[in-house]
C-alpha cells in the first residue's frame, strides 16, 4: 500500500496570516507590509527574468550614492519597492541602498508605525552574466514621536528588527523571511504567480561544508584574519577542511550556506577598514534570519545585531552562517564587545 504523504499547498499570504495569529497583539499592519513585499518581489522577478530579452541590460549613465554605475534593473527594483509600499499607510519612511537619504512617505499618503530598509537588487553587477541576484529587506518599528519617520528611526540596532527577509532570483525565485518565529522559505510558482511554502522552519547545520570568501584580498587582511581562513581550510587538522564556494553575490552565497551549512565572510581589509557590506539593509536582516535558523553573525568583535548604527550606509565586516564557524571567527579575531544584557525586541 503506497502511503501518500500529504503535501499541503500553503501560499505565503496564508502563512503570514497563520504567523500573525502567534502575536495576539498584532494589528495586521506588519502582515500587510509582507504581502506588499511579496508582490514587489514577483514584479522584480519578472523584470530580472526578462532582462536578457528587453535590452534592459547594461548600466545607466547615473551613479548611485555608493558611487557605482547603476544597472538599469536595480533602479527599476528600487522604484518597484517604493511604489508598492509608499501608499499602504503602514510605513513612516523607507531607506534604500540606492538613495542617499531616507525616503519620505508622500504627503498625500498616511504614515504608519514601521520603517522599511532595503537593498533592492544586491549583486546587480552580476546581472549581465546571469548570476543570481537578490533583494534584502529589514523592518523596524518607529521610535520617534510624530508621524513622519526620521533618521533616528533607521539607526536602531538589528536586535530591534520586527521582520527581515530576502528574495533570491536564481534558478527559481525564493523568498525567505522571519518575524522572530523561525525562518521560512517560499518558492514562486510562475504558473500560479504565488509564493508557496517550500522550506518551513529552516535550520542551518551547526558547522558547514562551504567557506564563501574572496581570497583575492588575502594580502590586504591582517594576520588574525589570515589565520582564521587557514583554520577554516583545515590547517593543523583543527577542523574538517571547508570547500570554497564564492559566487560574488551575497544573497546567493548566503542562501546556499543557510540551507546546506557554511560560512560567508567579508572581512575588513587595508583598503576597506569596515569591509564592504552594509549594516542596516544587508548584514542586519541576514543576521536576524540566520539566528532564527540557529546560526550566528558577527563582525569579528561581537554580534551583528548588537551594533549601534551611526550612519545609514555604514559598512561592517561580516562573518555569517553556521554557529560554530562564526564562533570561531569571534574567538580568533578577539571578539571584545560583550553581549548586550537584558532584552531587546524580537531577535534579542
Ligand atoms: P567582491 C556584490 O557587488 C556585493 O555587494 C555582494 O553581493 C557580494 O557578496 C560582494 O559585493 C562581492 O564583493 O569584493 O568579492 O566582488
Amino acid at each position: 500500500m503506497v502511503k501518500h504523504t500529504a503535501t499541503s499547498v500553503v501560499t505565503i499570504d496564508r502563512y503570514i496570516i497563520e504567523q500573525e495569529k502567534l502575536h495576539p497583539e498584532a494589528t495586521g499592519e506588519l502582515s500587510a507590509i509582507l504581502y506588499d513585499l511579496a508582490l514587489a518581489a514577483k514584479m522584480i522577478a519578472n523584470k530580472v527574468r526578462s532582462a536578457g530579452l528587453a535590452d534592459i541590460l547594461g548600466a545607466t549613465d547615473n551613479e548611485n550614492v555608493q558611487g557605482e554605475i547603476q544597472q538599469k534593473l536595480d533602479v527599476l527594483a528600487n522604484e518597484i519597492i517604493i511604489k508598492a509600499l509608499d501608499h499602504g499607510g503602514r510605513l513612516c519612511a523607507m531607506a534604500s541602498e540606492e538613495e542617499p537619504d531616507i525616503i519620505d512617505i508622500p504627503e498625500r499618503f498616511r504614515c504608519g508605525k514601521y520603517c522599511l530598509l532595503f537593498d533592492p537588487l544586491d549583486g546587480s553587477s552580476n546581472i549581465d552574466v546571469n548570476v543570481p541576484v537578490g533583494t534584502i529587506f529589514s523592518v523596524l518599528k518607529k521610535v520617534t514621536r510624530g508621524s513622519r519617520g526620521e533618521m533616528e528611526d533607521m539607526l536602531q540596532p538589528g536586535r530591534r528588527q520586527v521582520a527581515a527577509g530576502y528574495v533570491i532570483y536564481g534558478s527559481s525565485t525564493m523568498l525567505v523571511y522571519t518575524t522572530g518565529q523561525g525562518a521560512h522559505g517560499f518558492t514562486l510558482d510562475p504558473s500560479l504567480g504565488e509564493f508557496l511554502l517550500s522550506h518551513p522552519n529552516i535550520r542551518i547545520p551547526d558547522t558547514g561544508r562551504y567557506l564563501s570568501v574572496n581570497d583575492s584580498y588575502r594580502d590586504l587582511w591582517d594576520e588574525p584574519v589570515k589565520g582564521l581562513m587557514e583554520y577554516y581550510r583545515g590547517a593543523g587538522g583543527a577542523r574538517q577542511p571547508m570547500n570554497t564556494r564564492y559566487v560574488g553575490s551575497l544573497v546567493a552565497d548566503f542562501h546556499r550556506n543557510l540551507l546546506g551549512g557554511g560560512l560567508f565572510a567579508y572581512p575588513s581589509n587595508k583598503n576597506s577598514p569596515k569591509g564592504k557590506l552594509r549594516l542596516l539593509y544587508e548584514a542586519n536582516p541576514l543576521a536576524f534570519i540566520v539566528e532564527q535558523a540557529g546560526g550566528a553573525a558577527c563582525d569579528g568583535s561581537g554580534r551583528i545585531l548588537d551594533i549601534q548604527p551611526t550612519e545609514l550606509h555604514q559598512r561592517v565586516p561580516l562573518y555569517i552562517g553556521s554557529k560554530s564557524d562564526v564562533d570561531a571567527a569571534t574567538s580568533m579575531l578577539g571578539g571584545k564587545r560583550p553581549p548586550v544584557a537584558g532584552i531587546g525586541a524580537v531577535g534579542a
